[in-house]
């Protein structure tokens, strides 16, 4: 495996950064986490987009145009031969002092791209579904570190997945501070109710996911009535269907949800036809390499 550090390629065991790295002395970076499907980067351009908001608002500047980091994602997609893969792009401050100031960084952020085979989850998720627990964890607060940003300091959204990992569950739901359901620790979340789908609006706790996009766009072009509404503990309860989307786990049913049994147990009609449909979308959409 290649990984491309600063415009070099490295084998996996030489891919190292200085322990100086701002990123890792105090989480100070931004990432983004991507898919390509038969030799297709989905959504390559909007990844790169969030990417650059993210780093606009940390006042990162990513020594690459868009265009150039686009050509570098497939570039070593390329080098590494893969067809279907999971992208990390991972931008730093770079190395400075123990110090926070990130004018030690000198301005030389390191940019970082891993590519490798797909972690899908265990195929019983996508057949049977999830069973979700809410954690008492709650998402960050936007006057803090705002959800929007993709920042390599995820310890919130960590601590949410120990919080359901020792509840026995493999994914915790996120309140926002209001009480209100935000999302999962690396997935939106939808319900299905009476053939309306909803999902929690982008403000407050919610990432704007790129899958969740692409969700809502084909449930659109399905006529399916969607909205983007607050939601609580309460809706999730007595929603006939309710699934998670993300780039890592593309769309994957829920069937329990805090003890409750969602639905018939079983994954939903429209779930089911939402995974279909995301999956000719993956197929016929993306920048070749
Ligand atoms: N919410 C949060 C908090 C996320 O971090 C999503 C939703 C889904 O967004 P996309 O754009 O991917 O549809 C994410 C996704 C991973 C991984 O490798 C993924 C994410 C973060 C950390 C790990 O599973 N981001």
């Amino acid at each position: 495996m290649k990984v491309y550090i600063n415009g070099k390629f490295y084998e996996k065991k030489d891919a190292k950064v200085s322990v100086f790295d701002h990123g890792l002395l105090y989480g100070d970076g931004v990432f983004e986490g991507i898919r390509s499907y038969n030799r297709l980067v989905f959504k390559l351009k909007e990844h790169i987009d969030r990417l650059f908001e993210s780093a606009h608002t940390i006042m990162l500047d990513i020594p690459l145009s868009k265009e150039q980091l686009i050509k570098a994602v497939t570039g070593t997609l390329k080098e590494n031969n893969l067809k279907d893969a999971y992208i990390r792009l991972v931008v730093t401050r770079g190395e400075g002092d123990l110090g926070l100031d990130p004018r030690k960084c000198n301005g030389h952020a390191s940019v970082i791209i891993i590519t490798d085979k797909i972690a899908l989850y265990p195929e019983k998720f996508y057949k049977n579904g999830l069973e979700i627990v809410t954690v008492p964890t709650i998402r960050n607060l936007p006057e803090a570190l705002n959800p929007q940003i993709k920042s390599l300091n995820y310890l919130n959204n960590i601590l949410a997945k120990i919080e359901a990992i020792n509840a026995g569950c493999d994914e915790a739901i996120m309140l926002d501070s209001l009480g209100y359901v935000a999302e999962c620790t690396g997935d939106n979340i939808f319900i299905v109710k009476n053939n309306h789908l909803y999902t929690p609006p982008q403000c407050m706790g919610t990432l704007r996911g790129i899958t969740r996009d692409s969700v809502l766009e084909i449930a659109r072009k399905n006529k399916i009535s969607v909205h983007e509404h607050v939601l609580t503990r309460h809706e999730l309860f007595i929603s006939d269907e309710c699934f998670l989307t993300g780039t890592a786990a593309e769309i994957v049913p829920v069937v329990k949800v805090d003890g409750r049994i969602i639905g018939t147990g079983k994954p939903g009609k429209l779930t089911l036809k939402l995974m279909k449909e995301f999956k000719e979308l993956t197929k016929k959409e993306g920048v070749k390499y």
